[in-house]
């Protein structure tokens, strides 16, 4: 703890006056770990509401801090100049590229130090070499070092994260945590506003196109969530009897086990039924859907422009018509009250809901089995973290049974996420148990951030899909690169000093073993299933088929 005074109630140092803006804007924990040039800072936040939760390493906390913005709709991650920037900036451009609005902010040496530009450790190229690096993967970057305008750029700075869901960079020199600032000017309001009479003429297409439909459908996604609008889409679904489709990214953007729900849209690497549905419709109602490859099944979607209604944060378009200024929460909003006739669909495709699971005895598990197998486990209080590789091709099948109960980097994919979300995740919903979904060569990254479970007394269960490798990559080209030094995952508990692990082989053992996790309340819980090198998930093996016979066609 720092020698500083209690924090007063009216902030006065720039150090206090951040904390208390994270407060205010509903952050109750800070991920990261500490240096000397962020120290006083971390001090600061002792005397704070705000807990500090301490990762092994920095970009551990990055993912976290990401896991938390996906569900609380705000965090923060606190790391030190240079080694502990710079390790975070992977984590922060995927907060940036799935729109997960993560505050980061870096100590830095103090201005005063940095006068005489001398070589003062962590330093790489210039001073602001980090924070020229976060520029390109920020929708804000600041360094706090004029009292006079710090308060107003810590207020800009959280303002764009919320505006735009995506992550900011403040950087705060150590001599000035305890510096106090100016009183704020009034922050200009940027944001552009809506424009009544284009959204009013959106509607009326929309509504136009929608009523002369006949096989509507809704295909809803990732800005949705971001935008904390699942009631509004439920309600829209619900008062008009059109089905949802989601994509990937935005798995449970609608709780999956209603009848209007027909899957997870994702190409030819989705389900049939609901692919043949979602391209015969002769109208697309696109919510917050962004085509990457991945939701795409490798771009083996079939959508027409003219057949489509697509809202997204940052465009609106009835077919051809392209509408500006009219933001996706005000177009659903007016969408819920526009005149669309209320319609009953007959023969939906149903995706797989959890059918009873006999566990044979003795059978080797598959990845088949694996999932038909946790599908039957999952409830109302499991949050799902899948990594990406084959937890997360996988994982797109489970039926999920609230909204917003799905996380996944599904876009842009870094391996080592799904550890350290499940921290995140259930510090900012400790009503839900995280259930995480690894691969055994991701779990090699960022595995041993269970020790921060262990250490806030945190109980994920993290089934580990162990098959010897980087499964995604050996039917594209195999080699012993492919391969990963085998972990016996058994002795993790005894080396955190927490939690309890099985190794499972048999589809009985993993019975026992989940009965087991879910009566073990008190720690981790670690599902180490083995798994043949060459099996893989019923959607990577329908994409690989499918791409299969694309070859075949072209040679
Ligand atoms: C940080 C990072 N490094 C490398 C990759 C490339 N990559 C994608 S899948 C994969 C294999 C992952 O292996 P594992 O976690 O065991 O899952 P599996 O493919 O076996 O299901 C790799 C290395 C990546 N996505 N992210
Ligand atoms: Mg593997």
């Amino acid at each position: 703890m720092s020698a500083g005074k209690a924090v007063k109630t009216t902030p006065t140092t720039i150090g206090q006056y951040l904390i208390r803006h994270l407060e205010e804007h509903g952050v109750r924990h800070v991920f990261g770990l500490p240096g000397d040039y962020i120290l006083s800072f971390f001090g600061l936040l002792e005397q704070s509401s705000l807990k500090t939760i301490v990762s092994c390493d920095e970009q551990g906390a990055g993912f976290a801090a990401d896991a938390y913005a996906r569900v609380a709709g705000l965090s923060a991650v606190c790391v030190t100049y240079g080694v502990g920037g710079l390790k975070i900036v992977n984590s922060t451009a995927q907060a940036y590229a799935e729109r997960s609005p993560v505050i980061v902010i870096s100590g830095a040496p103090g201005v005063r130090e940095q006068a005489k530009d001398p070589l003062l450790h962590h330093k790489v190229r210039g001073f602001d070499t980090q924070r020229r690096v976060f520029e390109q993967i920020t929708v804000a970057s600041v360094v706090l070092s004029d009292p006079q305008t710090a308060f107003d750029e810590i207020d800009e700075a959280i303002h764009a994260a919320l505006a735009h869901k995506r992550p900011v960079y403040i950087e705060l020199p150590r001599d000035m945590v305890h510096v106090a600032g100016r009183q704020k000017h009034r922050r200009v309001d940027r944001t552009r506003a809506t424009d009544r009479d284009a959204l009013k003429e959106a509607v009326s297409e929309a509504t136009a196109m929608i009523n002369a439909a006949k096989q509507p459908l809704i295909l809803a996604s990732v800005e949705i969530h971001r935008l904390g609008l699942h009631d509004e889409l439920l309600q829209f679904a619900e008062k008009t009897g059109i089905p949802i489709a989601t994509t990937l990214l935005g798995k449970s953007v609608v709780r999956e086990n209603i009848p209007l729900f027909i899957g997870v849209y994702e190409g030819e690497m989705g389900i049939p039924a609901t692919r043949e549905y979602v391209e015969s419709s002769d109208c697309v109602i696109s919510l917050g859907v962004l085509n990457t490859d991945l939701d795409t099944g490798l771009f083996t979607t079939h959508l027409n422009r003219g057949r489509t209604i697509s809202a997204n944060i940052d465009g609106l378009a009835v077919r051809y018509h392209q509408f500006v200024d009219v933001p996706l929460p005000d177009f659903m909003q007016a969408l819920l009250k526009a005149d669309i006739r209320m319609r009953s669909p007959k023969g939906l495709p149903n995706p797989e809901s959890p059918s009873p699971f006999q566990a044979r005895p003795g059978a080797p598990m598959t990845v088949q089995r694996l999932f038909q197998r946790i599908n039957t486990f999952l409830d109302d209080h499991t949050v799902v973290i899948a990594e990406p590789g084959d937890a997360l091709f996988g994982a797109a099948d489970l039926m999920i049974h609230n909204d917003a109960e799905f996380l996944a980097p599904a876009y842009y994919t870094s391996l080592g996420f799904a550890v350290p979300a499940c921290v995140g995740a259930q510090l900012a919903r400790p009503d839900l148990r995280p259930l995480v979904l690894v691969g055994d060569g991701a779990f090699q990254m960022t595995g041993m951030e269970l020790s921060m479970a262990a250490r806030y007394g945190l109980n994920p269960i993290v089934i580990i899909l162990d098959n010897h490798g980087y499964g995604t990559e050996r039917p594209m080209l195999d080699g012993p690169f492919n391969d990963v030094q085998p972990w016996a995952h058994q002795h993790i508990p005894a080396l955190l000093g927490a939690g309890q692990a099985f190794i499972i082989r048999t589809e009985d053992e993993l019975d026992r073993a989940l009965t087991s996790a879910r009566k073990y309340t008190k720690g981790f819980s670690i599902l180490s299933v083995q798994l043949g090198a060459h099996d893989i998930s019923p959607a990577l093996k329908r994409l690989t088929e499918s791409l299969g016979r694309r070859v075949a066609k072209k040679t």
